[in-house]
């Protein structure tokens, strides 16, 4: 009795006790959630988010992976000093140093490799880890600006295709209406989008559940039945990776031969769609419809021959082609995964032109595809320094760069210059895994970065020893999103801005980006250029208060500063190309013909190395469905984005494991005629690398594809033999033919049974 008055005496007093502190993500997730640390002693015991109330004002509540961030970035696997590679790179050996050793040694080969090989063989990667306005790529960029600069980089792995495909034919990735558009659109199609799970906010589920319960259909185009299907009890057309370009080039068939397409919106906003439209000296052979016709193949475009190329049905491709021309006002709103292909700028292309065809550019209720970015606030950005060296790469061809960098041109996407005067001979990537383990064909790219003579030197930050980590000359720990203030910024769409706040000391000797950086520019003559004697900080709070200056709803930075997100009231209903649409005398596309661009002048005059069309249509990718490689490797495999990580994030929390697995999709009956079961473990191969992992034998996936989550943690066995679950050893190096983009979700495999189940 008196032990148990004793106990509850001591809950409430911690109950007293528990401090809440409100935050929000640092990642690469589009969710930019509202996070609640319950501090007690000083340690997290527990992350809350938004209540049923609060969500229904505006949801900002947090997943799993927010819920549980605390367990993730406080584990006890952190780095938790500066470290020098004693082993062979790659090996992962290392020996504790100190922090002054350390920043010597990063000057030193600053240096050297700059007085070597150019300024322009320093190289940023692509590092996503921490997205907060101040951030450790960012910052390397503004050191080695000051420094006589470095090679830059375009693209990102999350949209090359998308972005470059839509800039092509529309002039900018700003393309989408406020989401409330959805609301009054009489059919909506999710293209290639799976936001159940691919977070790019935290609301537009609640939009298309809103849609939904207001009886407006939705439709899924995805090769696997997503959570979003079932979420949303939507209509699920299961299709090959890959062949989006050749439904769609079907769909604009069924539209133009039943005229069921605006002739005045293509003739008025566009060029390239049929021969009386075509720029200047073009011949009308060239033209869209000359191809959709087959007037020059013999070939016309109709269901029946893209129902053998994409595997769903000529009828459903008749029957959504009349339903997306007739709805009107209609919604096909295209996510990122079919884009992360071989020929991913095509499908993109291809669902513009099905916008442009059906009149619902410019349209409240109608949706004129591509990136659909909407932005009616200005984000807050960290004083840029100028680069003094000109040339930039796409981001996912730096492999390349390393091997053989002084060979690339303008044809390999090289852009700023004709050729690259030097190999990449650096490399500083601070939180990022995209050295090995989000990167293509990780067996090759391990190779090329083993080799010492090519890159000289690898500086990395992280928390953990993930794969790249293990490829860093000097690895440094790094705080995590709980240990920095920082500002988060809005994603694809949101009228919000967050305040990530510092909930508890750094473990370790762990240090931000910003600071250690300081010293190094300090060592290198450029401390106050760098650092303007501001502390991080001071950067925050004046970048803050310069943003305040035009957004004026902004509150005061010591309100802002106590953490958590900021939801601005005064936001403008936007609907992209509404002035361009109705007068566009006077408001002309960005492009060069100043319309939506359906034939590409400047792709058609440019000698792309790869074969790349200037009109969208259906080319038929490398290790797509119609190769005959697939006589070798005769499964498609596709990755796809989980609420089980960002990215790499989180995999190593076990806590969250159970969301999904690491596994492998297949449908039953490719798994019965390989004599596989649920939950047998079996090898996944090609020509580049294997996996062994857990079939999921499951109807959700359709024959002939299979599926498996990006981010798992590359674990090699001492055979070279995946156990992690990377589907990164499957995936290939070959850039996208214009966009130079990442193809990763295109790839033949072969399953069998593992041998110890055989
Ligand atoms: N096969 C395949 N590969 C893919 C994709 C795919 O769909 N399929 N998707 C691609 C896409 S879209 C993207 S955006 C990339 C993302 O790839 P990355 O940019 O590498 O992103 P993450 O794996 O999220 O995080 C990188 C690292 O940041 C570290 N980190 C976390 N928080 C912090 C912090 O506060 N500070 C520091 N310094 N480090 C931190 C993490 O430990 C992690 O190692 O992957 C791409 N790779
Ligand atoms: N929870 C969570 N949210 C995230 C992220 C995360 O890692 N976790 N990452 C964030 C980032 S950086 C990004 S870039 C985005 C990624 O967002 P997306 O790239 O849109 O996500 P994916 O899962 O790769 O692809 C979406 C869907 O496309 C399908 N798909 C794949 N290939 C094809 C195809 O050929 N045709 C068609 N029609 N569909 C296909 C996949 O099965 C999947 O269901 O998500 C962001 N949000
Ligand atoms: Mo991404």
């Amino acid at each position: 009795m008196i032990y148990s008055r004793k106990r509850a005496y001591c809950v409430v007093k911690r109950m007293a006790e528990e401090k809440i502190i409100e935050t929000t993500g640092l990642n690469n997730c589009g969710g930019r959630c509202l996070l609640r640390a319950h501090v007690r002693h000083g340690k997290i015991v527990k992350m809350s988010t938004q209540s049923a109330e609060e969500r229904a004002l505006i949801n900002l509540a947090a997943c799993p992976k927010g819920l549980k961030c605390h367990e993730t970035f406080l584990g006890s696997d952190r780095i938790l000093y500066p470290m020098i590679r004693v082993g062979e790179r790659g090996e992962g050996r290392f020996r504790r140093a100190s922090w002054q050793e350390a920043i010597d040694i990063i000057a030193k080969e600053w240096v050297r490799i700059r007085d070597a090989y150019g300024v322009g063989s320093r190289y940023v990667n692509y590092a996503t880890g921490m997205c907060g306005v101040i951030n450790g790529p960012g910052l390397a960029r503004r050191l080695l600006a000051l420094d006589g600069g470095y090679l830059g980089r375009y693209n990102s792995y999350s949209s090359a295709c998308m972005t470059k495909a839509t800039e092509l034919m529309m002039g900018t990735p700003y393309s989408g209406n406020s989401l409330e558009s959805w609301l009054e659109s009489k059919l909506i199609i999710l293209w290639g989008h799976n936001p159940a799970d691919s977070r790019f906010d935290c609301a537009t589920m609640d939009y298309l559940q809103k849609a939904r319960d207001k009886g407006i259909p939705i439709v899924v185009v995805d090769p696997r039945r997503s959570p979003t299907v079932e979420k949303l009890g939507a209509e699920w057309i299961p299709i090959r990776p890959a062949t989006d370009a050749a439904m769609l080039d079907a769909m604009a068939y069924v539209i133009y031969t039943e005229g069921l397409h605006n002739q005045k919106f293509l003739d008025k906003c566009c060029i390239g769609f049929d021969s009386e439209h075509m720029p200047e000296g073009i011949d009308g052979s060239e033209s869209y419809l000359s191809y959709l016709l087959g007037e020059n193949d013999a070939c016309p475009k109709t269901p029946r021959w893209a129902a053998e190329i994409c595997g769903v049905s000529a009828e459903t491709i008749i029957s959504l082609a009349r339903r997306y021309a007739t709805a009107k006002p209609a919604a096909l709103i295209q996510g990122l995964g079919a884009q992360r292909h071989s020929y991913g700028e095509q499908g993109v292309r291809g669902g513009i032109l099905l916008a442009c065809m059906t009149g619902n550019v410019g349209v409240w209720g109608g949706w004129s595809c591509g990136n659909a970015f909407v932005r009616s606030h200005e984000n807050p950005t960290f004083p840029k320094v100028e680069n003094p060296f000109s040339m930039s790469i796409a981001a996912y061809t730096w492999t390349q760069a390393v091997v053989n960098g002084h060979e690339m041109t303008s044809l390999d996407g090289v852009e700023g210059g004709d050729k690259l005067p030097s190999d990449v001979k650096m490399i500083i990537n601070l939180g990022g895994n995209c050295l090995i383990n989000q990167h293509g064909d990780i067996n090759r790219t391990a190779e090329i970065l083993k080799d010492t003579s090519k890159c000289e030197f690898i500086l990395c930050s992280d928390l953990f020893m993930t794969a790249s980590a293990k490829f860093a000359d000097v690895l440094l720990p790094a705080v995590s999103p709980l240990e920095q203030d920082n500002i988060a910024m809005p994603w694809q769409y949101g009228d919000f801005l967050g305040y990530a706040k510092k909930i508890v000391e750094p473990m370790g000797e762990s240090r931000f980006e910003y600071d250690w950086l300081c010293e190094v520019a300090e060592k290198l003559g450029y401390g106050e250029a760098f650092s303007q004697g501001k502390s991080s900080e001071d950067w925050l709070r004046y970048i803050y208060d310069d943003l305040r200056t035009r957004e004026r709803e902004l509150p005061e930075y010591e309100e802002f500063s106590k953490g958590g997100i900021f939801c601005y009231k005064n936001n403008k209903r936007f609907i992209a190309f509404e002035k361009e649409c109705s007068d566009i005398e006077n408001h002309p596309f960005n492009t060069p013909s100043g319309k939506i661009e359906i034939f590409s002048n400047k792709v058609y005059i440019n000698n792309y190395k790869d074969f790349f069309p200037a009109i969208p249509r259906y080319v038929e990718p490398i290790e797509g469905y119609s190769d005959a490689l697939r006589e070798k490797w005769p499964l498609q495999l596709i990755g796809f984005h989980t609420m089980r990580r960002g990215h790499s994030i989180h995999d190593n929390n076990p806590s969250l494991e159970a969301i999904e697995p690491r596994r492998i999709w297949i449908n039953p009956k490719d798994a019965e005629c390989r004599g596989i079961s649920q939950g047998d473990m079996v090898k996944v191969f090609n020509d580049r690398g294997e996996i062994i992992l857990s079939a999921y034998v499951t109807e959700d996936i359709m024959e002939g594809v299979t599926a498996m989550s990006q981010g798992a943690w590359y674990a090699p066995d001492k055979n070279g033999c995946d156990r992690g679950g990377n589907i990164n050893v499957l995936t290939s190096l070959r850039p996208t033919p214009y966009a130079r983009g990442n193809g990763q979700h295109t790839n033949l495999v072969e399953v069998i049974l593992a041998a110890e189940k055989q």
